[in-house]
């Protein structure tokens, strides 16, 4: 299956279908033909492939390996190069080790990431896979970074994430129905752009572009503009970070007293308006949540709130709510309170109407679900049940035995020994970093396979390069995209970096369990093993169904649609009894008991407003968005030719608001420091009015690069934001990341700049 050196290869990143061709040097890079808005972070792969932060050979920490003290971990640790066979017999022995003196159970296998699209070499799958079958299991992790609240909160108001997010309302149904959108957070599509398996066609600009041309008004109500794309005409309404749920509040508000609520909506499909009503109207303290309430909370004038909710039941309305809302703390609130905006509406389960959580936050959402499966691999069965939901792995680490609440339970901390990742980067991923870097210090052994030098691999003590997706065959799919696309392998492996599954399958050779790891098969044979299914699926509806050489030989496969039908929602709305909701009540739950029974004030029984327990203060008074970038994915390819051509002088950039730019002496490109309690950074500035004054932007990404020598607190010359963000869950009930906003100050950096190392090897002399 190697690709002829003139040849396009076809394949697929979480960012777009496309095909590739190697020159000898670098990449060229084409999108697919068939996508009408391509991602132009596809550019990072062009000079990616044999960049000096490629991982070349496996390596060992050198302090780890001479099991000398004091062996705390530093980012400017000493490696070793190891050859394969001798580090494959290093780790099999201590993974040995560790489950006879301690268990699975002090193993933690959570290994949160994206990795890449392909769903064969897909690193979470192939880790798990392998500690479940090699070790009899890990501590798992549950949930994830982008809906850490709504994946808990949702089922107890509504239903499951996936079929609110993702089998609701489509953009074909905004285009031709829908009068007006309420984005909670924008529908900012460098977000769309991206879905986990990949996207052939990129159609959410075409579509806000028509239904805006139809007379649709979009609000984009976020603290930046262009949460937002050109196309859909938006009218801006910047809100005060973190205070959506009081424009709900509101909202809601004029609704309730204006009567221009649907009583019979309320009454048939859902259960506890009335206490939530008294809640409203500041029956119990004395606080009616109106306009002129909201209007001092969210900046939003009362005039524009009480428009704005005259207009909502005047034609089919549709609400949605970011990801980026309910990555903060109480981040369940708006999620919820969205819900039942909707509902007072009474406009769910319409075409291009009511509720759809997160349409826009990703490239699967809005879209038809496919009509057959797409291949997955299995990951077997873990024996061991402790699990994290998983931005608490810091909490775990350093609190051993320590119990925490999660979604109505007490759970404890496992105490971990060894930290197996594959596939993600926390210290990208992950808030208050110098916190993660003390949580870091505390198991015995830390192994990662990566394709590049991240700062996790830098903090690890055994290093394994994994073959980077263009360096590998494999099937990129996702169920809400209609292609399988063969991604051939356009590039020989760099170094002696192997397939996460090869690597595997040689540690499980050497822990006597290689025919349970691999069934007997090579890459290849798995390949045309996964795709089996989706094959027989097409074969038994009538559809094209080629073997595999067949599929492989043409490098890509159409899938059929299901229908554009509504799901669970629409058949609630038409038959509400019949098609009751997966909550307990079977209805829309505006009050949850359940909720109620687990007496959390930090999660109440029914939407409420809660200010953040971090408001700006005098010495720390911007309040930081560190949101997705525009530029990579997460911190995918941040060396790549895209990622570094947005940078300033090489540090990531950003954006703040003339007024505060003006306050603190600061111009366009000027290196400035932005700090806290927990932490500092670097990053260049970018002055522009499309952030509201009193909020500066950072995206995530920029790969974590501590000032040499520094102690406690080192600043990071290079920009990642997560220095800088809280550590904490959302609220006892769902327990999500909280990394999207937090307080800081920010002024001009006059010292020396340091140079830039995040990309550079370590010292491995
Ligand atoms: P990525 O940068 O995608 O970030 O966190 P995540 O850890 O997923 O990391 C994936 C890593 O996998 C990369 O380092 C890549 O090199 C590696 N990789 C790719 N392919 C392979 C492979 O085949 N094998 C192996 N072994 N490795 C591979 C993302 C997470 O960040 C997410 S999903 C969200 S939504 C969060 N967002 C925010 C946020 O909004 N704000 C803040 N402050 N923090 C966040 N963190 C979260």
């Amino acid at each position: 299956m190697d690709q002829a050196a003139d040849d396009w290869a076809p394949h697929s990143a979480h960012w777009g279908a496309f095909s590739a061709r190697w020159n000898g040097a670098t990449l060229d890079v084409t999108p697919y033909e068939g996508d009408p808005a391509p991602s132009p972070i596809l550019q990072n792969f062009t000079t990616a492939m044999r960049h000096k932060a490629r991982i070349l050979r496996p390596m060992v920490r050198k302090a780890w390996l001479d099991r000398r003290a004091p062996t705390e971990r530093t980012f400017d640790q000493k490696f070793v190069a190891c050859p394969w066979n001798e580090v494959l017999d290093l780790l099999a022995n201590e993974l040995s080790r560790i489950r006879t003196e301690h268990g699975a159970g002090a193993v933690y296998g959570g290994s949160y990431g994206w990795s890449s699209a392909g769903r064969f070499h897909h690193a979470q799958s192939q880790v798990h896979r392998f500690l479940n079958i090699a070790f009899g299991g890990y501590v798992r992790s549950v949930n994830s970074y982008s809906a850490g609240a709504s994946a808990v909160i949702l089922p107890h108001i509504i239903g499951g994430y996936e079929a609110v997010s993702r089998h609701n309302v489509t953009w074909d149904q905004v285009a031709e129905h829908t009068d007006t959108v309420l984005a909670f957070g924008g529908m900012a599509v460098k977000n769309s752009d991206v879905a986990s398996g990949g996207i052939s066609r990129h159609i959410e600009r075409d579509a806000m572009q028509k239904a805006a041309r139809r007379g649709a008004i979009f609000y984009g109500i976020a603290p930046l503009r262009d949460d937002m794309p050109p196309e859909a005409g938006a009218r801006w309404l910047p809100i005060k970070v973190g205070t959506d749920v009081a424009l709900m509040l509101a909202l809601a508000h004029t609704l309730l007293v204006e009567n221009l609520h649907d009583h019979d909506f309320l009454t048939r499909h859902c259960t506890g308006f009335e206490p939530f009503e008294r809640y409203l109207r500041g029956r119990d303290d004395t606080t009616p949540k109106d306009a002129a309430w909201a209007a001092g909370i969210t900046g939003i004038p009362a005039g524009t709130i009480v428009d704005i909710a005259r207009r909502l039941p005047r034609g089919r309305t549709l609400v949605t709510v970011s990801h980026s809302l309910q990555r903060a703390q109480y981040g369940e609130q708006p999620v919820w309170m969205g819900a039942v905006l909707a509902a007072m509406l009474g406009q769910i389960g319409l075409p291009g109407g009511g509720y759809n959580y997160a349409l826009g936050a990703l490239g699967h959402t809005g879209r038809r679900l496919n009509a057959v499966p797409i291949p997955t691999l299995s990951q077997g069965r873990n024996g061991v049940s402790e699990h994290i939901p998983v931005a608490r792995v810091a909490d775990m680490l350093l609190n051993p035995g320590q119990r925490f609440e999660y979604n109505g339970r007490s759970m404890h901390y496992p105490d971990i020994k060894l930290v197996y990742w594959a596939g993600g980067n926390p210290f990208h991923h992950h808030q208050d970093i110098n916190r993660l870097r003390r949580a870091f210090n505390v198991p015995q052994t830390i192994v990662v396979h990566e394709s590049a030098w991240t700062p996790m691999t830098k903090f690890a003590d055994i290093v394994l390069p994994a073959t980077m997706t263009l360096e590998r065959d494999d099937i990129g799919a996702a169920g809400t995209d209609p292609r399988l696309i063969a991604m051939r392998r356009a590039v020989d492996p760099i170094g002696e970096a192997r397939d996460d599954f090869d690597i595997f399958a040689a540690l499980s050779e050497r822990l006597g369990v290689e025919q349970a790891f691999t069934e007997g098969r090579s890459s290849r044979q798995w390949l045309a093993h996964l795709y089996e299914p989706t094959r027989q699926a097409l074969a038994a509806a009538g559809w094209d169904a080629p073997g595999f050489e067949e599929f492989w030989r043409r490098g890509e496969l159409a899938l059929p649609s299901a229908p554009d039908d509504g799901g669970f929602l629409r058949a609630f709305r038409n038959d509400p009894l019949n098609s009751k909701l997966p909550t307990p009540s079977g209805k829309i739950e505006i009050y949850s008991s359940t909720i109620a029974g687990f007496d959390y004030n930090d999660c109440p029984p029914h939407p409420a407003w809660l200010p953040s327990t971090e408001p700006p203060t005098a010495r720390h008074p911007l309040t930081m968005i560190a949101n997705q970038p525009a530029t990579r994915l997460h911190s995918q390819l941040d060396f790549g030719a895209y990622s570094q051509s947005k940078k300033i002088a090489g540090r990531e950039v950003v954006r703040l608001n003339p007024a505060d730019a003006a306050q603190r002496g600061i111009a366009n490109d000027d290196i400035v420091r932005l700090f806290n309690d927990r932490g500092a950074c670097l990053a260049a500035a970018a002055v522009t009015e499309d952030v509201m004054p009193g909020v500066i932007q950072l995206s995530t990404g920029a790969w974590y690069d501590p000032e040499q020598g520094a102690a406690e607190q080192p600043l990071c010359i290079h920009g990642n934001p997560n220095v800088l963000t809280r550590d904490i869950g959302t609220s006892r009930l769902a327990q999500g990341c909280c990394g999207q906003v937090t307080v800081v100050e920010c002024e001009k950096y006059t010292g020396t700049l340091p140079a830039i190392r995040a990309f550079d090897p370590p010292d491995h002399g």
